[in-house]
């Protein structure tokens, strides 16, 4: 689109949407107007790729995730479409600066962290790859919470995101179908003998899907995030005619749970699950049946992925659709089942793993928990005489009166990946050894991935410019060739232009926080930054107890020569995970002590940002100059905020602990900063149980002045949660270790100060690490997924068709 076409488009629909002018119109009818005009752009090719899909018969994965985390989407299509400059320049032309109208969008939050962000960084990969994917997930009416700081305490308000309506989506209402939830099944005998199941006294709801367009960069294909919102039947009107009773329907995609760190069967949460899972698969079957093909052929042409075990319920509905509603037998629905789905392990956090109490699934999914009982006594049979009792016994489906929701997944898929190497060998060696000795072939790693589009192109444009003017503009189709970079890492010049680019970003950062806590920072500080979920075992705390040392110091030599730092924090804490909220008060009231104390002369200061989100981290990552990966080694599944930070050319100072391996090994020991104990040392504490925090307390009179500050007025208004902190690290000996690795963490701090003040050694060490994060594209992980695991093809290989690729 030229811009003059870009400047009559809108101005036609602000005249026929708005009655107003260009140069009249404020932000939000801009926003509108323009996400109609990209919508308008988009469809048309969104069309063209599902048809050509359809004629061509392609093999089609669909991504099963209870979460998806896109945040904001103007930009990202502007740029994917390929007119993000014109329209920038053409909205510059009237005086409007497009940052305005691109702050109105809310941003799309149906996650939690890593899982989610991760599930949408893959369909940004997928379209752009051009890769034929789609997502299916839950359209939330509400989505993670909004964060705010009352005295220091995290305080959380409902995120109302549809409140002015959702520009990118299109309610497909002809696409919607019926889930079937609660009451009881009985097997019927048919006049043919065979066995029916029939439900009754069954609640049944409708699925509407609401599709969004995943755009790939600049090839034309436009892929479907499906998001499915549930309502009442119109069947079901008469039996729910008053407002509680439609409630109770109603609540099923109301909320997204905003719980990370424990599962905890939720009766709404497992409908949820169900709701998500059913209407997807059902969606699915109808695709097939279109292509007019056999049975046996399903998984030629269908891939199903499970991300994390949420979505796991697909293999017994998957087995119940194929069964109860077309009359395959057991063996063949089996077969096909497994050669269709595979799963993703995000987690080896015991307490994350999801079970499911039977009492619970019988009442919610009476059919279903019917299909998982058969599920495992088939496969307690089909394994006796081959593997030893005890070792059945541990890996079955049904144990203490729960499903064990990971054990149905890796048992009814033909693959299971854990999402770094470190984590895949853990789900091999440990927590999934026993599945391991079974299905020795099913185990295999996919290290997470970022796209770099959002990471690097959309977020940080001074870096990306000074990419394009000394490596060319490849990088931006193949994030591989930010490699190229490497070719002028003794370059002063390209140093001096990457140090103003960073610059340049943290100037934004500091005027942000600035405007929102009223807290002056120097941009010649170091800007070390932690953003993540708020964990016991990612170790905010360990950061807090540095920052406590740094302090001390200071206190005691003011003279001290200490390369300025703003310590920055992002995080949410789960609203039931009370030991989290209590680590964001203390760090809330430590960052007020130390910002208030002149004394300290600006020498630190601590920032934790409320509300850490999509949009936040592109605001804060680009401003980085070192990353916080500290969690305690075997504990971090892979971590994707490590990938961006580095992207960004943040200096990572890492445990050996999930992506930060691979990272240490992309960039070399030179350009990381690695400290603290190695996955197998604390797999040998456990062994020897042989750790005692007490001891390290008594021997290091330093971290006692620093662990005492949390009880004895030091750090004030913490006389609680200062309490509860210190008794989790002394009374209850500390179980993620902050002590034993504290001493290491702070020479790899030291360090840092060190090397900072070098400016160009700093540089280089930053070069190094934008110019191999190309490894980290969530482009290159999803091409992997692609051929090991869903065997689908991109859509170039089949057809060069005119408007399919460089459209
Ligand atoms: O998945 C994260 C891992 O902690 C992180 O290491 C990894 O990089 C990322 C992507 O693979 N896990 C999560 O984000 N998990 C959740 O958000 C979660 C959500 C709902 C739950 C449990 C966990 O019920």
């Amino acid at each position: 689109m030229t811009k003059e076409e870009i400047k009559q488009e809108l101005r036609r629909r602000l005249r026929d949407n708005y009655a107003l002018e260009l140069e009249d119109a404020g932000p939000v009818e801009l926003f509108y107007s323009l996400g109609e005009l990209v919508k308008a752009v988009s469809n048309e090719k969104w069309q063209k790729t599902w048809k050509n899909y359809l004629t061509e018969e392609q093999k089609q994965v669909y991504y099963f995730s209870i979460e998806f985390l896109p945040g904001k989407l103007l930009k990202s299509n502007l740029l994917n479409l390929g007119i993000l400059e014109e329209v920038r320049q053409t909205l510059a032309d009237t005086g409007i600066d497009i940052e305005e109208l691109a702050a109105v969008e809310k941003d799309m939050a149906l996650g939690n962290g890593g899982l989610g962000r991760l599930a949408s960084c893959f369909m940004d990969s997928i379209a752009s790859c051009g890769l034929p994917g789609n997502g299916n997930g839950i359209r939330y009416d509400y989505g993670l919470f909004k964060q705010r700081f009352m005295d220091g305490y995290q305080v959380e308000l409902p995120d109302e995101w549809l409140k002015r309506g959702n520009v990118w989506e299109i309610r497909r209402e002809g696409k919607a179908c019926d889930v079937h939830l609660f009451g009881n099944v009985y097997m019927k005998r048919l006049a043919n003998g065979k066995l029916q199941p029939v439900g009754e006294n069954q609640t049944t709801v409708r699925a509407v899907p609401y599709d969004t367009g995943m755009i790939g960069y600049q090839n034309g294909i436009v892929n479907t995030m499906r998001l499915w919102s549930v309502e009442i039947p119109a069947s079901e009107e008469a039996k729910y005619q008053n407002l509680t009773q439609r409630r109770t329907i109603e609540d099923l995609t109301a909320v997204l749970y905003p719980d990370d760190s424990q599962e905890r069967g939720r009766l709404v949460r497992l409908a949820q699950e169900y709701f998500f899972v059913s209407a997807g698969i059902q969606s699915i079957i109808r695709y097939y049946k279109k292509l007019n093909l056999p049975w046996h052929s399903f998984s030629e042409k269908i891939a199903i992925h499970i991300n994390d075990t949420h979505p796991a319920m697909c293999v017994p509905e998957l087995m119940r659709v194929l069964m109860d509603e077309n009359g395959l037998n057991w063996e063949f629905a089996w077969d096909i089942t497994v050669k269709a789905l595979s799963y993703t392990n995000h987690t080896i956090m015991a307490e994350a793993l999801e079970k499911w109490p039977i009492h619970l699934m019988k009442q919610v999914v009476p059919r279903i928990y019917q299909i998982i009982e058969e599920i495992d006594r088939r496969y307690v049979l089909s394994m006796q005489g081959i593997h030893p009792e005890d070792l059945i016994q541990r890996t079955r489906l049904l144990q203490n009166d729960q499903v064990y929701m990971a054990h149905l997944a890796i048992i009814g898929s033909h693959s299971t990946n854990g999402v770094a190497k470190i984590h895949s060998d853990l789900l091999k060696a440990v927590v999934l050894h026993d599945f391991y000795t079974i299905y020795p072939e099913r185990f295999n790693n996919k290290t997470n991935g970022i796209t770099e589009r959002r990471w690097m192109q959309l977020a940080n444009e001074p870096l990306s410019k000074v990419m394009d003017k000394w490596i060319g503009t490849s990088w931006r189709k193949n994030p591989k060739n930010l490699k190229l970079l490497l070719n002028f890492q003794d370059n002063e010049e390209v140093l001096k232009q990457l140090r103003q680019a960073k610059l340049v970003k943290k100037a934004e950062l500091a005027d942000y926080i600035w405007e929102t806590t009223g807290i002056e920072v120097a941009t010649d500080a170091i800007f070390d930054v932690q953003i993540k979920r708020l964990h016991a075992y990612k170790r905010q705390l360990m950061n807090l107890l540095h920052i406590l040392r740094l302090y001390f110091q200071i206190k005691d030599h003011p003279e001290i020569d200490l390369t300025p730092r703003v310590f920055i924090f992002g995080a949410k804490a789960a609203p039931s995970y009370s030991y989290a909220k209590s680590i964001i008060k203390v760090i809330n009231e430590t960052a007020h002590m130390i910002n208030t104390d002149s004394t300290l002369q600006g020498k630190i200061k601590v920032i934790f940002l409320p509300n850490y989100n999509v949009s936040l981290a592109e605001k804060i990552i680009p401003a980085a100059d070192v990353s916080e990966q500290i969690s305690l080694a075997s504990k971090e599944a892979s971590g994707t905020s490590n990938m961006k930070l580095m992207l960004n050319g943040a200096i990572t100072v890492a445990t050996l602990d999930g992506a930060n391996v691979e990272i240490k090994d992309a960039v070399g020991n030179e350009n990381i900063y690695i400290f603290g104990l190695t996955e197998k040392e604390v797999y040998n504490y456990y062994e020897n149980q042989d750790y005692s925090s007490q001891k390290i307390y008594e021997e290091d009179k330093e971290l006692q002045r620093i662990l005492d500050a949390f009880i004895d007025g030091t750090i004030p208004n913490v006389e609680f949660e200062g309490r509860e902190i210190y008794d989790s690290l002394l009374k209850f000996n500390d179980e993620y270790f902050l002590l034993r690795d504290f001493r290491d963490y702070v020479q790899a701090q030291e360090r840092i100060d060190l090397d900072y003040k070098n400016w160009a050694l700093w540089q280089k060490k930053s070069l190094a690490n934008i110019a191999n994060a190309g490894a980290f594209s969530a482009d290159e992980t999803v091409k992997a997924y692609a051929e090991d695991i869903w065997q689908i093809e991109p859509i170039f290989a089949h057809t060069e068709k005119e408007g399919t690729t460089n459209g």
